[in-house]
């Protein structure tokens, strides 16, 4: 009988002997064609919701972007997010252990949890099985079914696996519960290609859904990147504590050396806060945590809980890392969550620094910034029913939250000063010491401008474009004075403005806002640029949309790049956040055959070149070693005339990843910035402009 209902095809190391496996006492041969009966049943009550639910899952193919953001490379992951998400509810739920993301051989990805199964019983509702009412019906997931547990979803990526479904190729889930396997198919965007049926027996409980995304929807791209889903799912580790996931790359190209993290911190956030700190050196090694919940009403007369936590640590530099969350989605843009750390940081730091005299009578507050400097933060808040807002819908809005952060960081921070004294003094040093520097470069500011130092002239340096619509207007900032030169004389002078760096500028990360300011090249680009710097950073103020950073390809070049990028990171964020800047791509090598020039950006097209022009070995060619090889007509050609050339967008998927690679890179400790300078691949995309 088995036999007959092994329809689909099932991966071989997940199904166990049938004899083997059924050890399960909870479920009995009659009890088991009882269940199939009952989903026979289910057939008949099918076709009427059928349409509806066909009907919902091509809205989201008409418009993928609406549900998932866009069908480029993010949103390809995004599906592997959604399906991963409920995973973690049910460990949330407290009822499983483990997940397992897999990216198999020709772009499937594979979920699999030791929950307890998505239910396999027929909803009342649809008429339809708990597991087709998951995968069919929008914003299902979890709704169903009494005491689903805690569901935290629902935030960013909250809009269930039906989503996925209608954007898959096809997606298989199998379902491990009461003693039964079940299984179920869908194909072409959601069809079902049968019902849910069961299909042999198991001692264990969990769910294992596999999906194929639709390349007819995700048309930039099919490929997933070991790396984001590995980064991401570090993360949700972090943020979930005791959670273990485990990932693998099982495609053929990673043969050599097949891929597989496992990812399980016991200390959650506070594990996370260390692991940012790791190349940096701590002011101590106790990191502050606070924890606690409130009961909130979610519809009239059912309760649930706001959990909140907030891991802190203080290293001794001098940049600001506060990262929020809510239910496990990145909140970028802050929200209530960080205001009520904020109001509570502030008002425990002032009071304390004022008891204990680190602060005078006379003395103006400490600020928040102050307290800031040196400071690794996480708030993670898990909330049954998120307000997700601002530009990019990554702003936390739930007002009651920043009450609950603000007491709870209130009372236990205050605890943990009281308690350590000798920490209480390093920490509240360290901050009179922030303010102390704050005053002494707001001084300098202020004479600076009354000495007639007026800091919004444009730089001398500076070769301007001669449009004022910033949509069009284009600045590369250029290492060196000669290249500068072949760019100010090769350019398009109506949007393309020049702006050549001497030497290197200063390594933002290790110095003091004082002195940053104080840097030649730093103000002249500041003042080029036109926005100010963060906390006053006014994007709606820049003079040009795209910042094109132009180095030479040798590790001089990659490091001015990474200092920009890092200059950029912490004092003009939003510029990345924006996709505002570029990397130029000039090119390696010249050939020059028959009166013509041939220009290769790596090795492989001056192969393809060499072939195609069927050169004899040793023909030869220029190696390029810097920009200032090339003259103006060359370089505009091949790198600046927006018709030819190709340049990287930087991009910021990331904040946390990124900072970790500043601090590899900019840090005292070495090793990583040797393994890092060539390839800072973590900011950029590939981008053909
Ligand atoms: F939704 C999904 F298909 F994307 C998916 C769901 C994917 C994966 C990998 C796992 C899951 C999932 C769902 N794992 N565990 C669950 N649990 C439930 O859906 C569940 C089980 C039992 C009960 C109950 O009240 O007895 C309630 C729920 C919500």
């Amino acid at each position: 009988m088995e036999e007959e209902k092994k329809t689909v095809e099932q991966p071989a190391e997940e199904t166990k002997p049938v004899e083997e496996a059924f050890v399960a006492k909870d479920i009995s041969i009659s009890e088991m064609s009882e269940k199939e009966v009952e989903l026979e049943k289910a057939d008949a009550s099918y076709t009427a919701t059928n349409i509806q639910v066909l009907e919902g899952l091509e809205a989201v193919r008409k418009r993928p972007g609406m549900y998932i953001g866009t069908t480029a490379g993010p949103g390809l992951h995004h599906l592997v997010w959604e399906i991963v998400d409920n995973a973690i509810d049910e460990a949330l739920a407290g009822y499983c252990t483990e997940v397992h993301v897999t990216i198999n051989p020709g772009e499937t990805i594979t979920v699999t949890d030791n929950g307890r199964g998505i239910p396999v019983d027929i909803v009342g509702k649809t008429g339809l099985s708990g597991v087709e009412t998951v995968y069919t019906v929008l914003h299902a997931g979890g709704k169903f079914g009494e005491g689903g547990g805690y569901k935290v979803s629902g935030g960013l990526h909250g809009v269930g696996a039906s989503v996925v479904n209608a954007l898959s190729e096809w997606l298989e889930v199998e379902v491990h519960k009461n003693g039964g396997i079940y299984k179920m198919r869908f194909e072409n965007g959601g069809h079902p290609t049968g019902r849910l049926k069961l299909v042999g027996k198991c001692s264990d409980t969990g769910t294992i859904v596999t999906f194929k995304p639709d390349p007819t929807i995700f048309t930039e791209t099919t490929i997933y990147d070991y790396i984001t889903i590995r980064d991401r799912l570090r993360q949700v580790a972090y943020l979930n504590r005791g959670i273990t996931i485990v990932v693998k790359d099982d495609r053929p190209e990673q043969k050599e050396q097949k891929i597989t993290e496992t990812f399980c911190y016991k200390g959650g956030i506070k594990e996370y806060v260390q692991y940012i700190n790791h190349n940096k050196v701590p002011l101590f090694e106790e990191v502050i945590y606070c924890e606690g919940s409130e009961p909130i009403e979610i519809a009239s007369g059912t309760i649930s809980h706001v959990y909140a936590e907030v891991a802190m640590q203080y290293n001794d530099g001098y940049s600001k890392n506060v990262y929020s969350f809510c239910n496990n989605v990145h909140t970028h843009e802050g929200g209530t969550h960080e205001e009520g750390l904020r109001l509570a940081l502030t008002r425990v730091v002032n009071a304390y620094a004022r008891d204990n005299k680190f602060l005078k009578e006379n003395e103006d507050n400490l600020t928040y910034d102050d307290v800031c400097e040196g400071l690794v933060a996480i708030v993670s808040v898990k909330h049954p029913n998120p307000q997700f807002e601002g530009q990019t819908k990554t702003k936390l809005g739930n007002s009651e939250v920043r009450k609950i952060l603000s007491g709870i960081v209130g009372d236990q921070f205050n605890r943990f000063l009281m308690e350590n004294p000798k920490l209480a003094k390093v920490i509240m040093e360290k901050i009179v010491m922030a303010a102390n520097a704050r005053l002494a470069a707001r001084k300098a500011r202020d004479s600076a401008r009354k000495g007639g130092l007026e800091l919004t002239t444009l730089p001398g340096k500076l070769a301007d474009c001669s449009s004022k619509d910033p949509s069009k207007c284009e600045l590369y900032i250029v290492e060196g004075n000669s290249a500068g030169g072949s760019a100010k004389n090769g350019r398009d002078r109506e949007i393309q403005a020049i702006l050549p760096l001497r030497g290197k500028i200063l390594n933002v990360e290790k110095a003091q806002a004082k002195r940053i300011f104080a840097n030649a090249e730093i103000g002249n680009m500041i003042q080029a640029i036109g926005g100010g710097i963060d906390p006053e950073f006014d994007i709606s103020k820049i003079r040009y949309h795209k910042i094109v950073i132009m180095t030479d390809a040798d590790v001089d070049g990659s490091h001015i790049r990474i200092l920009l990028l890092t200059f950029f990171y912490r004092f003009m964020r939003p510029l990345i956040e924006n996709g505002y800047i570029y990397i130029a791509q000039p090119p390696l090598y010249k050939v020059a055959y028959h009166g013509k020039d041939y220009y290769a950006y790596n090795d492989e097209q001056l192969e393809v070149i060499k072939s195609q022009l069927n050169l004899k070995a040793g023909y030869p060619f220029q190696r390029y070693k810097g920009l200032g090889e090339m003259d103006a007509e060359q370089l505009w050609e091949t790198t600046m005339d927006p018709k030819n050339r190709k340049m990287l967008r930087v991009t910021l998927d990331d904040a946390i990843a990124a900072e970790q690679v500043f601090t590899d890179l900019m840090g005292d400790n070495v090793d990583p910035r040797k393994e890092f300078i060539h390839t800072n691949a973590k900011f950029v995309k590939n981008l053909d402009i």
